[in-house]
């Protein structure tokens, strides 16, 4: 089989919520040398993707999103070796950062994510969870002065929470450099409610929040 089978086969496997054939298919890709990042972030992004529409077309159920969510968590623990081999650094002491999915939210996947990989790169991350509410960022802000704050939004509707968010932040003075993502949020978006970066994925992410401590924030 080729690659470009495996890929196709990972992602239709994943859509249509075979797990087995998946997790299959998984074995196979990573059998077959593809890049971990290709696997996460191409292939089973994209099957998240399409799950998202299948529900958004009434072919598939809150249940699915969850199901779904459960097989992308067990193909974490996977792929987690082939991970920390890609993406750990070595390095410790990078910095600080404060994530957390915003009041209203409760995606949690993509946040995890971009938390893995900070830590791989040596950053110290703060978790807050999902449906932080603003008073709870500043409050942790206050305590742990990290560089930088990573706020997720998948939904729409959390938009107006997040802008409240960076807003309380930039009240209580707190200075770190303000960096949002998720599948709610765009370039654009990022700019109008007033963050300082926008990534699309983790690894984009990373390489921001490298970017950030290295200019002194
Ligand atoms: C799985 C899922 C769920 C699961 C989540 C489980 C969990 N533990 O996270 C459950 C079942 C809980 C769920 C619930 C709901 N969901 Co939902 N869900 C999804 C789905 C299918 C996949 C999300 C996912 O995990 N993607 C994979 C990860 C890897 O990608 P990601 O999250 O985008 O993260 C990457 C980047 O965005 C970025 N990133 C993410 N966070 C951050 C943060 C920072 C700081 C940075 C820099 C980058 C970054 O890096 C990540 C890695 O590369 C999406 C579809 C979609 N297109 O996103 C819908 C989707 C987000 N859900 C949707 C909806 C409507 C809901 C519900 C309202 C449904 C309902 N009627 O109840 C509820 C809302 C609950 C709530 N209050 O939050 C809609 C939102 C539509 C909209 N425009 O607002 C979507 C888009 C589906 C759709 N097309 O209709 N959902």
């Amino acid at each position: 089989m080729s690659v470009g089978d495996v890929r196709k086969r990972l992602r239709e496997a994943l859509a249509d919520l075979d797990r087995e054939t998946f997790l299959e298919a998984l074995n196979e890709a990573l059998q077959a040398g593809i890049d971990v990042d290709i696997i996460v972030f191409e292939d089973m992004s994209a099957a998240m993707d399409e799950i998202g529409r299948r529900f958004e077309s009434g072919e598939y159920f809150i249940a699915d999103l969850l199901y779904a969510a459960e097989i992308f968590k067990e193909a974490m623990r996977i792929l987690e070796p082939y991970i920390v081999k890609k993406h750990s650094s070595g390095e410790i002491e990078r910095g600080v950062v404060i994530l957390g999915t915003v009041k209203g939210d409760i995606h949690d996947i993509g946040k995890n994510l971009v938390a893995v990989l900070l830590k791989l790169r040596g950053f110290r991350v703060i978790d807050l969870g999902v449906d932080v509410p603003p008073e709870k960022f500043v409050e942790a802000a206050e305590k742990y002065k990290p560089q930088i704050i990573g706020l997720s939004a998948l939904l729409t509707t959390a938009i107006p929470s997040m802008r409240e968010t960076i807003e309380a932040l930039r009240r209580a003075g707190v200075k770190a450099k303000i960096m949002v993502g998720g599948a709610a949020l765009s370039k654009e978006i990022a700019r109008e409610i007033g963050a300082d970066y926008y990534a699309e994925n983790a690894v984009e992410a990373v390489r921001l929040a490298e970017m950030i401590v290295e200019n002194g924030g």
